[in-house]
């Protein structure tokens, strides 16, 4: 069987036919307000369509200043060998590794789903239940000093952890000091969260429960565990 990619292939991770690699911002995969009831829309949009798409706009103009280096051709492959780059290269190829995880890690809330089957026995099995992750992840995201993010991984060993990283670090990427592949991520940025929830990140933490795409992050799981084996 083939291991799904840990991310939907999208246009985000496309290379020009000159070979020169540039990047594009993803669509959403749902409208502005969509998340309304947890995450505003002006915040949505001013997330995607300026801090997003400003990430991409400098990964692009950093990799043709770093024309010399060979580029790897998947992004992944970069931040896996992100130690050899300059940081502007580090930051912005976070910043849209990231974000466009992010995207695809939420859904409205009336497709919600809550986690099952295979996934959420790991769960159980690794923090005791549902209820005991949730309340960890958000330890961590709340910790989290200044910005960053808070990550469910699955270690090469298969065992699930929680992590946070700095800036737009991820745990694929050589540097981080806790690696292994994102199940879930969520932005604890306060650009995230602050039209809303101004400096209450607690808060914006706890509603996210309400957004998560479970089936999404479920598959990951599923791909991480068969590519593991
Ligand atoms: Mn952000």
């Amino acid at each position: 069987m083939t291991a799904m990619p840990a991310v939907a292939p999208s246009s985000a991770w496309a290379v020009s036919p000159q070979g020169t690699q540039t990047y594009t911002l993803p669509q959403l995969p749902y409208a502005y307000d969509a998340l309304d009831t947890v995450i505003d829309k002006e915040t949505m949009k001013i997330h995607h369509s300026k801090h997003h798409q400003g990430y991409v706009n400098n990964l692009n103009a950093a990799l043709a200043a770093n024309a010399t280096k060979k580029s790897p051709v998947a992004l992944e492959q970069l931040l896996a060998e992100i130690s050899q780059w300059p940081v502007a290269v580090r930051n912005n190829a976070g910043g849209h590794w990231n974000h466009s995880f992010f995207w695809t890690s939420l859904t409205p809330m009336d497709q919600f789903t809550a986690p099952q089957g295979a996934f959420k026995a790991a769960l159980d099995r690794q923090f005791g239940s549902l209820e005991a992750f949730q309340d960890a992840f958000e330890k961590a995201g709340a910790s989290q000093f200044g910005s960053g993010w808070v990550w469910l991984i699955q270690k090469t060993d298969g065992t699930l952890a929680i992590t946070s990283t700095p800036n737009q670090d991820n745990p694929l990427m050589d540097v981080a000091s806790v690696q292994g592949q994102p199940l879930l991520g969520w932005d604890v940025w306060e650009h995230a969260y602050y039209l809303k929830y101004q400096n209450r990140r607690a808060d914006y933490l706890k509603s996210m429960w309400k957004i998560v795409n479970w089936e999404q992050v479920a598959s990951r799981y599923r791909a991480a565990a068969q590519s593991a084996k």
